[in-house]
């Protein structure tokens, strides 16, 4: 079994498996150096050879747990024939939402625009570097790509106000990515995903209708997954309360963000957690890094835990701080 089927099957504890959130990306100079030739960001996940390239590059340096796929969670707009761009340093640019023609949406189309990155699953898994490692396979939450969907731009941009109102619009759409998500995950698993994560980065944006609009859909893709047969992890991200959430979805593990108390969540969540570490203590000297990489690992030695960041690895960090990271946690 692989370092993190045992953590996550058989909750043991002895081994505490290492990969990063965000990995394959720009704070790698051999990844800049492709993106440097491929202007087009959907075009270069669609590209099979130069994708599973990406995908193995962080194996190949830091010898990490799990490679997960170079893809993007918008992805599925795209296969469900939204426009998608990603514009040089402002992100993704979606196009006009019409829900009557995504309504439309043919299955057969939907998998054949996005075959190159099952392509890019089997070809990585039968890669000689995945042995005793995962392949980790995603999608983005339903909440998630909604809010992708409706706003068009990240909510970083800011949120339009009558975001929330139209109900019915929500909920139709909800419904549609639901369907989708869950051809997206089981085409993925069967061809090589060993475990799934969901990427739910603007949980934390919603108040009101949180069963309505996170918890239920979630449950949804997660027992979806689990009849696939593959441990699901989910990263409901600044969700305000991560036990109810893990009470109510029940993913096989649950990554925290780097806003939650480690020492206050082993007491309340019993399943494997994975993650936490601040993304910006990789910025800091190596002496600041390896203090509270070792707090976080005592704190879990008696849970089973996967190294990981509370968030994407930034874009500044510099390699010779991942290669601390890795090293303190395997000595560990
Ligand atoms: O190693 C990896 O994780 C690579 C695969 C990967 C994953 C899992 C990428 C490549 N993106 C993602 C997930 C993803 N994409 C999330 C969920 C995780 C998170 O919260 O970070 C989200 C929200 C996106 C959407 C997205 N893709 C944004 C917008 C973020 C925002 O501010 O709203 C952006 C800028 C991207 C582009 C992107 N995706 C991936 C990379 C390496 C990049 C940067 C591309 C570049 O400019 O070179």
């Amino acid at each position: 079994m692989t370092p993190i089927q045992e953590c996550i099957k058989n909750k043991n504890t002895k081994i505490i498996p290492i990969w990063l959130m965000r990995q394959a990306g720009r704070y790698l100079p051999e990844f800049r150096e492709i993106r440097s030739q491929n202007q087009d960001f959907v075009k270069l996940c669609l590209d099979e050879n130069l994708s599973s390239k990406i995908t193995l590059q962080p194996i190949d340096r830091f010898k990490f747990d799990a490679a997960i796929i170079f893809s993007d969670i918008l992805m599925l707009p795209y296969g469900l024939g939204q426009e998608v761009k990603f514009e040089k340093n402002f992100g993704p640019k979606l196009g006009d939402l019409n829900l009557d023609s995504l309504l439309k949406t043919n299955e057969d189309d939907f998998n054949n625009k996005l075959n190159p990155i099952y392509k890019l699953i089997y070809k990585v898994s039968k890669d000689p570097n995945l042995k005793n490692r995962d392949l980790i396979g995603f999608v983005g939450a339903p909440w998630t790509i909604l809010v992708y969907m409706i706003n068009k731009l990240s909510p970083k941009k800011g949120l339009n106000e009558n975001f929330f109102k139209d109900k019915i619009l929500i909920k139709k759409l909800l419904i549609l990515i639901e369907k989708f998500l869950k051809i997206h995950i089981e085409n993925q698993v069967k061809a090589g995903a060993t475990i799934i994560q969901i990427f739910d980065s603007w949980a934390g944006l919603l108040k009101d209708n949180i069963e309505e609009y996170i918890y239920d859909p979630t449950l949804n893709l997660v027992n979806h997954t689990k009849k696939l047969g593959v441990p699901v992890i989910c990263f409901p991200r600044e969700i305000n309360n991560y036990k109810n959430f893990c009470d109510f979805v029940n993913p096989d593990a649950i990554n925290i963000d780097y806003s939650i108390d480690p020492e206050k969540i082993i007491k309340e969540i019993k399943i494997p957690v994975q993650g936490g570490l601040d993304p910006k203590i990789l910025l800091n000297d190596k002496q600041t890094l390896k203090k509270e990489v070792k707090r976080y690992l005592d704190i879990f030695k008696d849970h089973p835990y996967i190294f990981n960041l509370g968030h994407g690895i930034l874009p500044e960090t510099k390699i010779e701080m991942v290669e601390e990271l890795v090293k303190t946690v395997r000595e560990f």
